[in-house]
């Protein structure tokens, strides 16, 4: 056994620079920071950690990770959360959503291994159907679309989400104004409590949500809500060009039909992709999409 497997082992429920809260198997949350760049962690790590004379901690060593998400800025990419049992985009009727960012987070759950679905709020409202059309070709590839009213209706929406999260780690995102703040308050009451006087801290007093923050639903501690800002920047760079087509369902089976081998399905002869474009196998949204994001990950190669 190494030295490592000796030491206290804690889960990292949020984390602002080098500064973690660390939360033991007890359910007791702590300050903790790394000690070398080895140990530097993201939300939902199980680490290492050792005791300091201030009641404080340092994390000597992160446990392997099963999955890994990225975000990126204009210059880096940076991951944010580990060990991810599933992703759950949060879209609404209102305001109007950008599919070209449900597209890239679904590919970005795709290519880091998460299971994802789509849950999408404010069924209340009319704008609901001009909403259900555009995710019909999410629907039809297999992805799940919850329709909730988690304002109007919390309890039948309780009801959609109560198996859909039981005993599972998920991480929520989804652009400004869907209701994510609106999803964690209904599951987690306590949500405020949660945070804590260490994270209050970490996050230098500010109100708006500016980390990622692990929060339990349950008082067992099995099921686990993670909320996190910043929907516009996924971490896609890491991925090859030629991999896209298989990390979207709907592109998977018709690029294996082209003529070419290297086919890039942008404007080939005998492709399988554009074929299935023209008979309304793929949209025409998602083919756009699937350029747009071709000729960015080419052009970062370079
Ligand atoms: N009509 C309607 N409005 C809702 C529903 N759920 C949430 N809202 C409203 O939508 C607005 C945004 O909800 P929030 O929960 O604050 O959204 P958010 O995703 O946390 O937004 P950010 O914190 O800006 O990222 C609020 O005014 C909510 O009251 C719903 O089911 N129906
Ligand atoms: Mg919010
Ligand atoms: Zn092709």
């Amino acid at each position: 056994m190494s030295r490592s497997a000796e030491l206290d082992l804690g889960l990292v429920v949020t984390g602002h620079g080098r500064h973690y809260t660390v939360e033991t198997p007890e359910g007791t949350r702590l300050h903790c920071t790394p000690r070398g760049k080895k140990s530097e962690c993201v939300v939902g790590d199980r680490v290492r950690w050792m005791p300091t004379s201030t009641g404080e901690g340092v994390i000597e060593a992160v446990e392997p990770r099963r999955n890994l998400m990225h975000r990126q800025d204009e210059w880096k990419t940076k991951s944010f959360a580990a060990n991810l049992d599933q992703l759950l985009v949060l879209v609404a009727a209102e305001p109007v959503f950008s599919e070209s960012q449900l597209a890239r987070a679904l590919i970005a759950a795709e290519a880091a291994g998460i299971p994802a679905a789509i849950v999408l709020n404010k069924a209340d409202l009319p704008a609901i159907a001009a909403a259900r059309e555009r995710l019909a070709p999410y629907a039809a590839m297999g992805i799940a679309v919850h329709e909730l009213a988690l304002k109007a209706r919390p309890d039948a929406s309780r009801a959609v989400l109560a198996p859909l999260l039981a005993a599972k780690a998920t991480l929520v995102l989804g652009p400004s104004g869907t209701g994510k703040s609106t999803l964690i308050n209904l599951l987690v009451p306590d949500a405020g409590a949660q945070i804590g006087e260490v994270s209050r801290a970490l996050n230098s007093g500010r109100h708006t949500t500016t980390t990622t923050q692990w929060y339990w639903v349950d008082g067992a501690r099995s099921t686990a809500l993670i909320d996190s800002p910043g929907f516009q920047e996924f971490g896609l760079r890491q991925i090859d060009a030629a991999a896209l087509p298989r990390l979207m369902p709907d592109f998977r089976e018709p690029s294996t039909h082209c003529r070419f081998y290297n086919c890039t399905h942008v404007q080939e002869p005998g492709c399988g992709v554009l074929a299935a474009v023209e008979r309304g196998a793929i949209s025409a949204s998602r083919h756009r999409i699937y350029c747009e994001i071709r000729e960015e990950l080419a052009r970062s190669r370079y």
